[in-house]
């Protein structure tokens, strides 16, 4: 593995949780590996997960860390090339992505979705920027239009909690008052591609991801029907992608209660966190141990684990 930006930079899923899951029994057996090499963490956003999970793996292969809040903290960067540079922007990434390369043996970076324009988010510029310039590689943190390392430990968690071979996994669409990107809806349904699962999403009409995300896969409308015999139910809010960046229902009716868990096969309640209560879902069930929340941010750490390991082995 040469970077981790993509659910295509996975290249056998089943291996990658396999070792994830030895590297759960046994946290420190490689931390010899990162001995004296360097994480540089980048964030442009906010977090709480995976600043301090990516830092708990980093230590466990002995690495140092560095964290650094570019937004707030550094210059402001330019990602066009032959601009002009008299507005707000102060450095080019070609500089700076060179620069941190030489205090860093791994460089992993937070940008989210601006949501006002989806070329110029699908086109992930921020993310392919730091893997162009950069000369070490490059994890993402949540780019534009993915969150890989959320759904490598979505993944993780599925195959430590699934009681048969083919687990149905349903991904709902629910309610919030701001716009969020796609990116954990994406990467999400594109591990659940390759993983050994039955894969449904529902989602109210205008709510349709990118169709280069979803290609054949099984798309319900009707939530009761989609809810049906399902193992896990993975809920999360997303922006509309046709009228790009928009809330278009704040409808509560797609909060995720109680009621709507017994239309399933007892089903696992996931969600990548943070997560508002009793607006995407309700208490019962984020409180009830049908809940793997909690265990699916463990899971981040081992996830990124795995990552680093790979990527320090290469
Ligand atoms: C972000 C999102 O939906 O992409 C981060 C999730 C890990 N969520 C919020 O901003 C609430
Ligand atoms: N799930 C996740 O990525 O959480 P943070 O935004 O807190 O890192």
């Amino acid at each position: 593995m040469k970077k981790y930006i993509s659910i295509s930079d996975i290249t056998s899923l089943s291996s990658l949780v396999e070792e994830a899951i030895e590297l759960k029994k046994k946290p420190f057996a490689f931390e010899n590996l990162g001995r004296r090499k360097t994480l540089v963490l980048l964030f442009f956003n906010s977090s709480l997960r995976t600043r301090l999970s990516t830092q708990k793996a980093a230590r466990h292969l002995g690495m140092d860390v560095m964290v650094m809040n570019v937004s707030n903290d550094g210059w402001a960067l330019e990602f066009e090339d032959g601009t002009i540079m008299n507005q707000t922007s102060s450095e080019h990434i070609k500089e700076a992505a060179k620069v941190i390369s030489q205090y860093a043996d791994i460089i992993a970076v937070r940008a989210f979705a601006n949501l006002k324009n989806k070329t110029e988010d699908y086109s992930e510029k921020v993310i392919n920027s730091f893997v162009k310039y950069a000369t070490v590689p490059v994890v993402s943190l949540e780019s534009a239009t993915g969150h890989p390392l959320q759904a490598l430990a979505d993944a993780i968690t599925i195959k430590e909690h699934q009681k048969n071979t083919k687990p149905k996994v349903v991904l709902t669409w629910a309610p919030h008052p701001k716009p969020l990107p796609q990116a954990v809806a994406n990467s999400f349904v594109e591990i659940m591609q390759i993983d050994e699962v039955e894969l449904v999403i529902t989602h109210p009409k205008g709510y349709e991801l990118d169709k280069n995300i979803v290609k054949n896969t099984k798309v319900e409308y009707n939530r009761e029907a989609a809810f049906k015999n399902a193992d896990f139910i993975y809920a999360k809010n997303w922006s509309a992608v046709t009228k790009y960046g928009k809330v278009l229902l704040k409808d509560n009716n797609w909060m995720v209660t109680e009621q709507k868990m017994k239309l399933t096969n007892r089903a696992k309640f996931m969600h990548c966190l943070p997560v508002r209560r009793n607006v995407v879902v309700e208490d019962a069930v984020l409180d009830s141990k049908d809940s793997l929340v909690i265990e699916q941010a463990n899971n981040r750490i081992y996830a990124a684990q795995v990552v680093l390991k790979k990527l320090l082995k290469n």
